[in-house]
């Protein structure tokens, strides 16, 4: 599992330990937004954008 510096969960973007449905939505709203979230750079490229949602699909919690 990869941990993010401040010790949460990578792509956990709700804070619920899990990495679903609910964290892929909210990364949605942030790339529609064009918000541009550290913790939502999930792949670390510096962009929040369509490859985030890929590595958080990836990445969902079995
Ligand atoms: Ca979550
Ligand atoms: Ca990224």
């Amino acid at each position: 599992m990869p941990w993010a510096a401040g010790g949460g969960l990578v792509g956990d973007l709700d804070g619920d330990d899990t990495i679903d449905l609910r964290d892929l939505r909210l990364l949605m709203a942030a790339i529609r937004n064009g918000t541009n979230l550290e913790d939502y750079d999930c792949n670390a490229d510096g962009k929040v954008d369509a490859a985030d949602a890929r590595w958080l699909i990836l990445h969902f919690t079995p």
